[in-house]
């Protein structure tokens, strides 16, 4: 198990490259111990050392989230909440236990809010089916902004040819922020919700959510927050933030694939219908008509992945075991070092210039191709993102087809960031 020290270091104290003591010579972050539970990192690619630089897609799992989902299968598998037998409810518990473990890390009211669903995607398409079907008329109006995910882009476009709603698209500054002004601006007495990411997995900016969600409760508005991109790296409590409803992935936060969370607001989830028919949603059937299940089951119909929720369930007590004050202290410092090592190289220009950053770097080099910059890396196994990163109309707006996108993670390293920039040297001067 990873071993995280805080203590003050001596000065002068000859540390491993791939500790980072900060400034003040006060805090010490064990990266080496931790690289120890992610055994795919070890690994080489085409003869090199692995640098994983693509946590912002997805992240590596620990040893003890993939001996979970083993555990799980080879001790207590059996379908949940419909079994007598004593599996089935081991099986049940270890579900709704990974729910509370959920509800605690987001600090929801009641486990009854935290919905399981496949990832972030689904959620929002949840929110987008039911809220607009029971809550929106044509004309309506839903809030999206310029830096969203095609996840919070294209469910509300689904429901605009369904029930006639209509998208208004918040603007960015040069930097690539949102301006509370902006948000303002947009909001009528036909706007339903505001529906906004709370860190760009573009640019990396941090949005002010906090401001934002006031802001639209002001006008009543209720305010939807994508998390996908900051629930691994920023403490987050949906009580003090008070926002509607949020929506995150387990697979970008160290758990497994297939399994995602909506968390909404209890007075909320009560009122809109379920999206999915079948299974554990129902209180009654027949043909004439059929009752809904209480919350959360309401949302959450065929089985769920009790495997998966399990796992993600470990992923959270990972995280809460390194600490997220931790890790935002140490992946800030690396998005520092990686930005200035990076604006070093000539040609350089980076993409999303915010003050408030999460541990994301998109940059061009001029007359260098990212698709061609990002083959080469690779060849370098160094693993970064090139493209459009499901952001096209960010990309329409900066007048650019794609990027390149490095993004870090706790078990990251100076060096490893050293080794990109050196990778990158070698391919500008291929050209
Ligand atoms: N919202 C944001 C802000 C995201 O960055 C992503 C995935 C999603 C939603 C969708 O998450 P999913 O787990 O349901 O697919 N972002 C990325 C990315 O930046 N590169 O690959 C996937």
């Amino acid at each position: 198990m990873m071993c995280i020290m805080l203590c003050r270091a001596a000065a002068n104290t000859e540390v491993d490259l791939t500790f980072y003591s900060c400034a003040m010579n006060e805090f010490i972050f064990d990266v080496k111990n931790i690289r120890k539970d992610f055994p795919i990192l070890s690994q080489e690619i085409y003869g090199k050392p692995l640098v994983y630089l693509d946590n912002a897609a997805t992240t590596q799992k620990p040893l003890s989230v993939i001996r979970k989902i083993e555990e799980v299968y080879s001790t207590i598998n059996a379908n949940i909440h419909r079994g007598v037998h004593r599996l089935s409810q081991l099986a049940t518990e270890s579900h709704e236990e990974a729910r509370k473990t959920v509800q605690n890390y987001i600090g929801a009211a009641s486990s009854k809010e935290i919905i399981f669903t496949r990832g972030a995607t689904e959620s929002i398409n949840l929110i987008a089916a039911s809220f607009c079907r029971s809550q929106c008329k044509p004309g309506d109006e839903i809030i999206l902004t310029t830096m969203e995910h095609h996840a919070n882009i294209i469910p509300w476009q689904i429901q605009q040819d369904i029930t006639g709603i209509e998208l208004k698209i918040v603007p960015l500054t040069e930097a690539g922020e949102i301006r509370l002004e902006d948000v303002e601006e947009l909001i009528s007495s036909r706007t339903k919700l505001i529906s906004l990411t709370h860190v760009s997995n573009v640019l990396g900016t941090i949005n002010p959510i906090e401001e934002l969600i006031r802001l639209g409760h002001n006008y009543n508005i209720p305010v939807l927050i994508d998390a996908a991109q900051s629930i691994q790296h920023i403490s987050i409590d949906v009580q003090a933030l008070d926002c509607d409803f949020m929506v995150f992935s387990s697979h970008k936060m160290y758990g497994p694939t297939g399994v995602g969370v909506l968390y909404g607001k209890e007075t909320w989830l009560d009122k809109l219908p379920p999206y999915q028919g079948g299974g554990e949603m129902i209180a009654h059937v027949t043909f004439a008509k059929t009752t809904f299940n209480e919350l959360p089951f309401k949302f959450e119909a065929g089985t769920p992945d009790y495997v998966g929720t399990t796992a993600l369930g470990e992923a959270i007590r990972y995280i809460k075991n390194i600490g997220l004050d931790n890790i935002r202290h140490y992946e800030t410092h690396l998005l520092q070092y990686a930005t200035k090592k990076l604006l070093q190289i000539e040609n350089m220009q980076i993409i999303g210039t915010s003050e408030r950053k999460s541990s994301v770097i998109s940059f061009l080099i001029k007359g260098i191709h990212p698709y061609d910059m990002g083959m080469l890396l690779d060849r370098l196994g160094i693993a970064v993102r090139t493209g459009h990163h499901c952001a096209q109309p960010l990309m329409d707006a900066l007048g650019i087809e794609g990027t390149l996108r490095a993004s870090f993670a706790f078990y990251n390293t100076e060096k490893e960031i050293d080794i990109l920039a050196e990778g990158i040297e070698r391919v500008v001067k291929m050209f």
